[in-house]
């Protein structure tokens, strides 16, 4: 937007607010206090996932740390955390005729906080799931395994559905996390596939063709990860002779 364009909607919108100031009767400080007050449950709302996920990240943290003194090695390469943005928490709220409110989202809605964790290995993906649940804050609300049973796109990775209780100034509240573990390899595919997905003016024909290429790419992929798994292995193996 050019800057007269700019001046112009900023003057039609201070017009637009004194008029409905006028109507209503209040002032102007009086209606910033009311955005302000309406706008608070909203911001609560989303910094509780900011929150829920400091705590899982942090768990990973540690448990990498722990790892790397027990084992000689991180088993996490990073992490990625994100918490939804408005636009596609709506999105969603739209496609799955999910009720308008905060209440019902945060019920309806597994992955407005999500923590992404890549590993160097399919062993540690395990290892690091199986730590996290059997710590006694953490509730398993759901877990599917894609690694075991991928999609039929190719997809793989081990989604879990944890609830981790967050300590406000004045209460205990339990909030959803979804948390995707995953290793370099699954990354890589993930990652294309999600790009190429979104890509416009491709012909129906090529799509197919595309898809197919990406689910024989998802089984290369996965075959490297296994035989990755056997090198260390043979590793470990040769390192407990010693
Ligand atoms: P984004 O932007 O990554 O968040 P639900 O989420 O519960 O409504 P569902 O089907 O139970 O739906 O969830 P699922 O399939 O267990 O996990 C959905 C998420 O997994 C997706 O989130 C992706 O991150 C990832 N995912 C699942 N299938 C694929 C796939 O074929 N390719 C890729 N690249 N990622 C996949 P979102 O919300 O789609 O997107």
């Amino acid at each position: 937007m050019d800057n007269e364009k700019f001046m112009d909607s900023a003057e039609k919108m201070a017009t637009e607010l004194a008029k409905f100031t006028k109507d209503m009767n209040i002032n102007e400080e009086m209606f910033l206090d009311l955005i302000e007050d309406s706008l608070y449950p909203v911001e609560q709302f989303f910094a509780n996932y900011s929150c829920a996920i400091m705590e899982i990240e942090t768990k990973f943290k540690v448990l990498n740390e722990q790892f790397s003194l027990k084992y000689d090695g991180n088993p996490i390469e990073s992490i990625h955390s994100r918490v939804k943005d408005y636009d596609s928490i709506i999105r969603k709220v739209i496609r799955k005729k999910i009720p308008r409110d905060l209440d019902s989202i945060e019920e309806q809605i597994n992955d407005i906080a999500g923590v992404r964790v890549i590993c160097s290995f399919v062993d540690d993906i395990y290892r690091l799931a199986d730590c996290l649940l059997q710590q006694d804050d953490i509730t398993l609300i759901r877990r599917k395994d894609y690694i075991k049973n991928p999609k039929p796109t190719g997809y793989r990775s081990l989604h879990l559905i944890v609830s981790v209780p967050i300590f406000l100034e004045n209460e205990k509240k339990d909030v959803k996390v979804e948390v995707q573990l995953r290793t370099i390899a699954m990354d890589f595919w993930a990652s294309l596939e999600h790009k190429l997905r979104y890509k416009k003016n491709i012909s129906p024909q090529m799509l197919e063709r595309l898809s197919h290429e990406l689910t024989d790419c998802a089984e290369i992929s996965a075959s490297l990860d296994g035989r990755m798994q056997n090198v260390r292995n043979l590793i470990l193996a040769e390192n407990g002779k010693q």
